[in-house]
């Protein structure tokens, strides 16, 4: 009996430490979260017998300190990854994640390879009933790996820069150690024309919820690990704009 209820717990105890964000230290930390924007400029892509609906997708710095990552080499093309979290009256603290980078390439047209955060975002597609109810996950995307840069200011504010600290993922594949990270108010954004920016919809017909998450594996330490969902409804075959 005991061993059903152990399987039957959510698996979200990934974490290497215990999160100091949400613990009573929280308040001298300036601390990280990351949210992500509902797909948008979604659109339909037909390659053979495929049908890829596509979406660009937009992961959020919006937290009082910035999402701050260094690699340090344990494989050909792997890093494991320590979170550095800044102390609201200067210095830091280190924590070490279960997170890793992996070395990624993305094809010749969109620059190559870089070092990126593997497992940073996940985009799957669910039945919605007539009810509305969100049912279990028929389809996802390929995509996994993301970089973690300051591509865009998207909300100015007390603890956003003005200019970019984290201006891009590093695609040197000999580094032993990457910094990367998103400051608060920017935004790592991948347009909708993206390699791996899809989920394969062939064949479905219907009311799908699209839903976007980041940090899905509960890695990396937030002020808020509760708001890192969203979503939007698509019918299927797609009409050329969301709803059901
Ligand atoms: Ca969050
Ligand atoms: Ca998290």
């Amino acid at each position: 009996m005991l061993a059903l209820i152990a399987l039957s717990l959510p698996a979200t105890a990934t974490a290497a430490v215990d999160n100091p964000c949400e613990g009573p230290e929280a308040k001298r930390l300036l601390c990280p979260n990351l949210r992500i924007a509902p797909p948008s400029e979604i659109y339909v892509e037909k390659l053979g017998g495929h049908v890829l609906l596509r979406a660009t997708s937009d992961v959020q710095s919006r937290g009082r300190g910035p999402m701050e990552l260094h690699g340090t080499r344990n494989g050909p093309r792997s890093m494991r990854i320590n979170q550095r979290v800044y102390r609201a009256g200067g210095g830091h603290v280190t924590l070490p994640t279960e997170a890793r980078l992996r070395f990624t390439t993305v094809g010749t047209y969109f620059g190559g390879s870089y070092w990126k955060v593997h497992q940073l975002a996940n985009f799957e597609l669910r039945r919605v009933g007539p009810d509305g109810a969100v049912g279990d996950v028929v389809r996802t995307s390929p995509k996994l790996n993301y970089c973690l840069r300051d591509l865009y200011r998207t909300r100015a504010g007390r603890h956003s820069p003005a200019g970019r600290v984290y201006p891009g993922c590093n695609q040197n594949p000999y580094r032993d150690h990457v910094r990367l990270g998103t400051s608060v108010g920017w935004s790592d954004i991948y347009p909708a024309a993206y390699h791996q920016q899809w989920i394969d919809v062939a064949g479905l017909r219907g009311c799908f919820a699209y839903r976007m998450i980041v940090d899905p594996q509960e890695h990396l330490f937030e002020s808020n690990e509760d708001d890192n969902m969203s979503q939007r409804l698509v019918h299927l075959p797609y009409r050329g704009e969301p709803g059901c």
